[in-house]
């Protein structure tokens, strides 16, 4: 039996993508506010910045709570860091914040538009203050520096 070569390659490790409700509907509503590439591109991008620095990338997207919890629950052990969008949850949901607490893994709370700049039921994140850093307003370049900013994290340093 030919066993497999070995490679200098290994993954450092895996950051999830998670993003929340109607995010899937990316690049198909409301350019003006959201823009118009699609999820499948958001997530093609955080893949090619994990590349770039050696980690693996695993994306979820999900319209329910619960499976976003579920995912979190998932990814402890197994990912190094959460990049996540919680869509509308991240105004609503102490589940969601319970999870990643839980877990104890960093999160950067992404935001493709700036929250801040936007209704007041907006303006407050339950993620925020339990996040390592959070994005708002740089459109879907947000995910690729979250993913960034995770590799730098978990990279030994120079
Ligand atoms: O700016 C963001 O990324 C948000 O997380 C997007 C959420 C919103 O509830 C948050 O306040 C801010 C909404 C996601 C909706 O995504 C759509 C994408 C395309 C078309 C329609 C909705």
């Amino acid at each position: 039996m030919t066993e497999a070569a070995p490679t200098n390659d290994a993954s450092r490790g895996t950051i999830l993508v998670l993003n929340g409700p109607n995010l899937n509907l990316l690049g198909t509503r409301e350019p003006e506010k959201y823009g118009t590439s699609t999820l499948v591109d958001v997530e093609n991008l955080a893949k090619e910045a994990g590349a770039a620095h050696g980690f693996d990338v695993e994306c979820f997207q999900s319209n329910h709570e619960g499976a976003l919890v579920d995912a979190i629950h998932a990814a402890r052990g197994k990912a190094v860091g959460i990049v996540l969008n919680a869509g509308a949850y991240t105004h609503t949901s102490v589940a969601i914040r319970d999870a990643i607490s839980a877990v104890q893994l960093p999160a950067v709370e992404v935001h493709i538009t700036n929250v801040h700049a936007r209704e007041e039921f907006r303006h407050h994140s339950y993620l925020s203050d339990i996040s390592k850093a959070v994005i708002a307003g740089a459109g879907i370049m947000g995910y690729r520096f979250a993913v960034e900013y995770l590799a730098d994290l978990n990279s030994p340093q120079a």
